[in-house]
């Protein structure tokens, strides 16, 4: 029953590092926010990320939006990370062949297998892809998302396709970790356990003008049997306090999880 289990009793379904570690730092840090920082320059994505910092378990990254990306933001993310207590999650969605993308994953300017404990990959391509990730990734204990949905309107990613992402994630338990998704997508007493992330979550609005649907912490998390908010502008879009705006998802995103523990 996982959806009764807390999240650091869940580490130990995992054999994957960055799963382990991540489920265990929700529970010590009591939150289960990932902030999208989806800002173009580096001094705004590094006071965004220490003024958050303090609320999330994760950060998540589109590292290449960086107007002015250097060696030098990564170093400053990882002092953020260590002082924060949060891990760091690089919504690269790659999409190509095996060879292909563990050279996007490992080499090129963003050095992406360095620095971020989790990435995410298409199944589109067949089980290539997550096998040419996991020849970089796993022995530097990195874990792998499968984009199993999206929440823009009109998503492909839906049916038959979300059915053998899952069977996809199955035949690579060591390495697939979990789904991009807006719901939990297995069975509770499943023998497999997959983290569930959730992105197009929002408070205040409902849709963005270009296809982002947004659904409550509540719909995610207590209702639909999801894991981990994903927020971006909900947090740092309406020019409100940052800290205040990540701790008000921390506590939305926490008291549904809680709920959901009681029923
Ligand atoms: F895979 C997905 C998806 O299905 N929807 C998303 O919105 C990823 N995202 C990301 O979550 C997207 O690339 C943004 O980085 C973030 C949502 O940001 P928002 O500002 O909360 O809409």
């Amino acid at each position: 029953m996982i959806l009764k289990k807390k999240y650091g009793e869940r580490a130990e379904n995992f054999s994957n590092k960055a799963a382990r570690e991540l489920l265990s730092l929700i529970d010590r840090k009591k939150t289960n926010l990932s902030l999208a920082l989806d800002v173009t320059t580096k001094r705004e994505f590094l006071e965004i990320a220490d003024k958050a910092g303090p609320y999330i378990c994760l950060l998540k990254t589109h590292i290449d939006i960086l107007v002015d990306f250097d060696q030098d933001l990564i170093e400053q993310l990882k002092e953020l990370k260590t002082k924060h207590d949060f891990m760091i999650f690089e919504d690269r969605k790659f999409a190509d062949i095996g060879n292909t993308v563990k050279h996007q994953y490992s080499k090129g300017i963003y050095k992406i297998s360095e620095w971020a404990d989790i990435t995410n990959a298409h199944p589109l391509p067949g089980d290539g892809i997550v096998s040419g990730l996991k020849e970089v990734g796993l022995s530097l204990g990195r874990g792998l998302l499968l984009l199993a949905e999206m929440s823009s309107k009109g998503s492909l990613a839906t049916g038959t396709y979300t059915e053998a992402a899952i069977e996809m994630a199955r035949r690579h338990k060591d390495f697939v970790i979990g789904f991009i998704a807006g719901r939990k997508l297995i069975s509770d007493d499943d023998k497999d356990d997959f983290i569930v992330m959730s992105p197009g979550v929002g408070l205040d609005v409902s849709m963005d003008g270009l296809g982002q649907q947004y659904r409550t912490p509540r719909n995610v998390i207590l209702e639909s049997g999801s894991d981990i908010i994903i927020v971006g502008r909900g947090i740092y879009g309406s020019g409100k306090d940052i800290a205040v705006e990540a701790q008000r998802y921390r506590d939305a995103g926490w008291e549904a999880y809680s709920q959901r523990l009681m029923n």
